[in-house]
């Protein structure tokens, strides 16, 4: 205890000359058995699991910039499960479940918070379809509720529940296990584990394309030289389709900015994250104190981490007219990421034409929540060639087949 008090003072005067490094910065070697491209959570998450899970640990996570100063970096930390299909849902939720243990498991404080999810519905129609999803939510035995306008109006006190607001609020619907988890502390909980399990993650390394043989991915070129690799898992979000066309194919997703901001801190006035689809904005209290929001995504395909003025404007007026208390607060940052949207808003985890090369992409507007999951289950893929069970509705093939999974509705952002 006196040790902890001390090294606490120590390392509080040391402006963190003294911190050691968190993970190595390893040379890049000339080959390993999985090279994983992109380092957010995802990819991350991959390599973790490959190495914890299958014990799979030639591993290299490639990262053009730095370690999740991607759209990991860049979300606004929203966490939960209350998905319409199965398929989705059942993924969803058993990430849920991972967050669960995951700062135990890392010895890294994420700061996941249940603090609530409410999802407000402003019309007849959005209530019952509101009412649609909570029912299907609970089939599938995940906590989700069907809040009254005085249900709302007990738990978010600060919102306007007027029968005469421009936007009223009818009910919602509430996942209480839903809440927050601090992203870069996922970026770097996640880096720092798999880095201990013996994964090498290579910053400052782009990969430039990707070397076949025989129909068959070998090897990718990187900014830092070429590196052979037997299986190749391909985890960039945004840059997806970029990288796709690198491989030689499409894929089914476009590319745009989704914009954030956050307020000066104030004082502990919100303690539940809330979210309209209706008015295309969200917003929760951070623990810092700032409001932390954002909107849908920019209508224009693009790749600058901008976003246009017009997207917060609108967003900023609704939530103002949903919280009349934030109108004075002024806004310290706004941000965009490039978000990789799918048709059906569901993500695509798996094979793809070339041998070898695998992609796990289009998570869009919400794949944050999803990260422990993404990368067990792509883990799983890579290891074994396979998809698991979880992941095999998500393929690349559902757009020649049509078995198409439509979670716009759940997106809860619009796309
Ligand atoms: P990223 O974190 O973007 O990682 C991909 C990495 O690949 C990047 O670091 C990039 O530099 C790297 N890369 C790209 N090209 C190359 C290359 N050629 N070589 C090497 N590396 C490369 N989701 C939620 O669930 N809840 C939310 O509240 C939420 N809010 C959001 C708010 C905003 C403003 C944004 C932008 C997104 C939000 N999301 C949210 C979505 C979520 O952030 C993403 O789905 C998720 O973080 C994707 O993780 P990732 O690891 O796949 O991607
Ligand atoms: O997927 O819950 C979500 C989300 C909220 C804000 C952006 N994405």
């Amino acid at each position: 205890m006196k040790y902890s008090l001390f090294s606490l003072i120590r390392n509080g005067l040391s402006h963190h000359e003294r911190w050691p490094r968190a993970w190595r910065s390893p040379e890049l070697k000339g080959s390993y058995d999985v090279v994983i491209v992109g380092g957010g959570g995802h990819g991350l998450a991959t390599a973790y699991y490959l190495a914890k899970e299958h014990a799979v640990t030639s591993v290299a996570v490639l990262e053009k910039g730095y370690v999740g100063g991607g759209n990991t970096g860049r979300n606004t930390e929203i966490v939960r499960s209350n998905y319409l299909w199965d398929d989705a849902a059942r993924l969803y939720e058993f990430s849920l479940k991972l967050w669960q243990d995951l700062s135990r498991e890392l010895n890294f404080n994420l700061m996941y918070s249940k603090r609530g999810l409410l999802s407000l519905g402003h019309s007849l129609q959005e209530m019952r379809d509101i009412a649609r999803r909570v029912n299907a939510n609970r089939l599938n035995g995940i906590d989700s509720e069907l809040l009254s306008a005085e249900e709302v109006r007990e738990m978010v006190p600060i919102l306007n529940t007027s029968p005469g607001a421009r936007y009223p609020v009818l009910g919602a619907s509430l996942q209480r296990r839903g809440g927050t988890a601090r992203h870069d502390a996922v970026a770097w909980g996640l880096a720092r584990a798999a880095d201990g399990l013996g994964v090498d993650v290579v910053q400052q390394c782009e990969v430039t394309g990707f070397r076949r043989e025989n129909g068959r991915v070998v090897g990718v070129d990187t900014t830092k030289g070429y590196v052979a690799a037997k299986r190749v898992g391909v985890v960039t979000a945004g840059s997806s389709g970029v990288l796709a066309s690198m491989a030689g194919f499409r894929l089914p997703i476009e590319s745009h900015p989704l914009q954030a901001w956050v307020s000066e801190p104030v004082k502990p006035t919100l303690d539940a994250v809330v979210m309209s689809n209706a008015v295309h904005a969200y917003v929760s209290q951070t623990d810092r104190g700032e409001l932390l929001a954002g909107a849908g995504i920019d209508s224009y395909n693009g790749y600058g981490q901008r976003g246009s003025f017009s997207v917060p404007e609108h967003a900023i007026s609704s939530l103002v007219e949903l919280f009349p208390i934030f109108s004075r607060l002024r806004m310290m940052r706004q941000w965009a990421g490039i978000v990789d949207t799918c048709p059906d808003a569901c993500p695509i985890i798996g094979a793809t034409p070339v041998d070898g090369l695998y992609f796990n992409c289009g998570w869009g507007t919400g794949g944050y929540k999803a990260t422990p999951g993404s990368g067990w289950v792509f883990a799983y893929t890579l290891a074994t060639g396979r998809p698991h069970r979880l992941n095999a509705p998500f393929s690349l093939d559902r757009f020649r087949t049509g078995r198409l999974i439509d979670e716009h509705g759940a997106a809860g952002v619009a796309h």
